[in-house]
């Protein structure tokens, strides 16, 4: 089957859907912001998920498009629910070559100013992961969303080697620890100091953290006790259609 080909028409065909994750304050458990979850609904595979999507993306050249799909519809999505307030935001992943596209930010800027969403709204994760050598082209474009006064942030902080590096050069606002930090069960897993020492950093530069993949109560408590301020998971909440995530957004107001 030529999924690739299949790939480049999935979305004017209607296939590709968002799923949204809530992220909630670790203090009072309330939600302050989704998380949008690419998903490709094919019509006869059944739901083909981010791990084996983007790399044929990447593969055909659409990850740029893709990832600009999945913000536009994210954006149309949060614009039609009333979510208690300004503050409530909305996370899109964004691979580092998108983010190396010319002109991003004025098109975040455009497609926000399209759905009247407030900039701080919007967090722009970037898995810290993927971010290989070109460097100085990620900080000019995370410049740039600053300037408009999105957010970002960086995913999966902490599994990777070069976490301290990229943190001294990347303008961000947010850390999305690697799960491994917190699931003690992993074949990765570190011992609680790690996380302790990885979130006072994070907190003496100011940044907000957020613990995810968090699948249990003693994990929630890990990552409230190690001074996280948010958290996400499926101890929390796990991710859903846009019609039950505004079901649920209403449900915590
Ligand atoms: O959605 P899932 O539950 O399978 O996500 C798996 C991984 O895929 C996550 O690490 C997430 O960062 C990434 N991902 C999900 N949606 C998108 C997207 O729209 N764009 C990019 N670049 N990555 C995404
Ligand atoms: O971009 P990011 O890696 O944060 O994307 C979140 C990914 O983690 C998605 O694949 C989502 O389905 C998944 N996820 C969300 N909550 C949990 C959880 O509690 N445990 C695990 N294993 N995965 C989770
Ligand atoms: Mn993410
Ligand atoms: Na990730």
């Amino acid at each position: 089957m030529d999924l690739e080909r299949e790939l480049l028409g999935a979305a004017d065909r209607g296939e590709l859907d968002l799923v949204f994750q809530p992220v909630v304050s670790l203090r009072d458990e309330q939600p302050v912001g989704v998380e949008a979850l690419l998903r490709w609904r094919h019509p006869k595979l059944g739901t083909v998920l981010p791990a084996e999507l983007l790399p044929i993306a990447r593969a055909v050249g659409c990850a740029a498009e893709l990832d600009e799909w999945v913000l536009e519809e994210a954006c149309r999505r949060l614009s039609g629910w009333s979510t208690g307030g300004n503050d409530f935001w909305l996370s899109v992943n964004v691979a580092p070559r998108e983010l190396l596209t010319a002109r991003f930010p004025e098109r975040v800027a455009e497609i926000l100013s399209r759905y009247d969403i407030a900039p701080e709204r919007l967090v722009v994760e970037v898995q810290e992961t993927w971010i290989a050598e070109d460097v100085p082209a990620i900080v000019a474009s995370l410049a740039g969303l600053r300037t408009l006064g999105v957010r970002a942030g960086l995913d999966d902080f902490g599994a990777g080697q070069a976490s301290l590096a990229h943190l001294r050069r990347l303008p961000v606002d947010m850390l999305k620890l690697d799960q491994t930090l917190v699931n003690q069960r992993s074949e990765h897993a570190t011992t609680p100091a790690v996380l302790d020492v990885v979130v006072s950093l994070g907190r003496r530069l100011g940044l907000e953290i957020v613990a995810k993949g968090l699948e249990s109560q003693d994990q929630i408590e890990l990552a409230r006790r190690a001074g996280c301020h948010y958290g996400q998971g499926f101890a929390l909440a796990r991710p859903a259609p846009a019609e039950r995530t505004e079901a649920y957004l209403e449900s915590h107001r």
